[in-house]
């Protein structure tokens, strides 16, 4: 049983273990992965040498596996269990300290370093300095494979339309109300859209991440390949923004993404939308509430929020023939003629020559038919979706917008 234990335990961690450090090992981003892997790999080749027998609750160590049918001496069999029942636990843990790591000297941040100093000229030996410090986290490369996105949306509905969120917005409101309105009569986006997007990155700012940004921007740029040349770029813009606002790149905290502050902003997005409200010459998106609150209404008119308009209206179907405007898509591509023609009614009257965008949202089953709520987007929704390309994120910063204004509204 112990045996056997090990075995599954090993198969189990497989999937965590190997191919991250597989990953790394290829970037060359850990330099104890190279010693974990043959550790790794010889375990392996014991432990998928053989196969559990039928269970059997008695069977004291090496009972309850077998060799399989195939060319294995027995004396190296018995010379690599040892081996390998010493080794085990130490490969185990030398390989989850070993993604924890930190990045210096390998190739790939060699590169980079070379990169930011032929084309930005910083200095080659404090970018080296730099780096010694910046670790690789295993967390991160978990996290960035389970978004919260792939959810339903009744289900990511609940995240955010809680009544807790809904206060903090109307608080966060009256506590800004100098600087929201002001920004909100500069740029055309209203209040209530910038508070919901505050409520629903962090919480009011609450919430603004774990991670040091550089941590989290290395870790996906060196070891997370499929992401690799766009977190490569953030982490050119971020030491970038990092020498203009003149910020150590070892302080500022941020999400495993490297979103930072209170609106989450990635270093591109700072460096091209972040202002300076109250006008001391720097754009402080984790403590300045004007500052954050600005960069968020400077983010959307920059993606061409339209004053006034609409953001998103409920749309009723007869029949199934709107299912075929259903796309992934999300800039508005529907003239109003055309829902009609889908026998889609909408709940408001819009000018003639507005475009919208049919989308379904998942609601809670009822019994065994899933059904869904139709929506029409128009170009103020797609905006929203320019922060968190998502339908899902959009419609959560509407409703919550909403239900904050409603509640604001009511309180004296
Ligand atoms: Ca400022």
């Amino acid at each position: 049983m112990q045996v056997k234990g090990l075995r599954f335990k090993v198969q189990g961690s497989r999937v965590l273990l190997l191919q991250r450090i597989k990953k790394l090992k290829r970037d060359g981003v850990c330099n104890p992965v190279t010693h974990v892997l043959k550790v790794i790999k010889a375990f392996k080749r014991i432990c998928w040498g053989f196969k559990p027998r039928p269970t059997s609750e008695t069977s004291p160590k090496i009972i309850g596996v077998k060799l399989k049918a195939q060319n294995y001496p027995l004396g190296l069999w018995f010379k690599h269990v040892t081996f390998a029942l010493h080794l085990a636990p130490c490969a185990l843990c030398l390989g989850l300290i070993s993604c924890t790591g930190n990045i210096k000297d390998t190739k790939s941040v060699d590169t980079f370093i070379n990169k930011m100093v032929t084309t930005h000229q910083f200095d080659k030996a404090k970018l080296n300095e730099l780096f010694q410090s910046v670790e690789v986290k295993e967390a991160i490369l978990k996290k960035i494979s389970s978004p919260a996105e792939g959810m339903p949306w009744y289900k990511y509905r609940k995240i955010f339309m809680t009544d807790a969120r809904i206060d903090g917005g109307v608080k966060f409101w009256r506590e800004n109300e100098s600087a929201l309105s002001a920004v909100a009569q500069k740029t055309g986006v209203p209040a209530e859209i910038i508070v919901a997007i505050l409520g629903v990155e962090t919480f009011y700012g609450q919430k603004t991440g774990n991670y040091r940004v550089i941590d989290a921007l290395s870790t996906l740029g060196f070891a997370y390949p499929p992401r690799s040349p766009f977190f490569l770029s953030e982490l050119e813009n971020y030491l970038l923004l990092c020498q203009d606002e003149h910020i150590n790149p070892l302080e500022p905290m941020g999400s495993y993404a490297g979103a930072m502050g209170m609106p989450q902003f990635m270093p591109s997005s700072f460096r091209s939308y972040a202002v300076d409200f109250d006008g001391d010459s720097y754009r402080d998106i984790w403590h300045n509430n004007g500052d954050v609150i600005a960069s968020v209404a400077n983010y959307f008119v920059k993606h061409q929020w339209q004053t006034g308009q609409a953001i998103a209206i409920r749309v009723s179907a007869t029949g199934d023939a709107y299912k075929t405007a259903l796309t992934s898509e999300l800039k508005p591509d529907l003239r109003l003629a055309k829902l009609e023609s889908l026998n889609l009614t909408i709940s408001r009257s819009l000018p003639l020559n507005t475009k919208v965008k049919l989308l379904a949202f998942e609601q809670e089953p009822l019994g065994q038919k899933p059904g869904e709520e139709l929506w029409a987007g128009l170009d103020n929704f797609y905006v929203i979706t320019r922060y968190n390309h998502s339908p899902l994120y959009a419609m959560a910063v509407y409703q919550l917008s909403q239900s904050i204004l409603n509640k604001k509204g009511k309180i004296p």
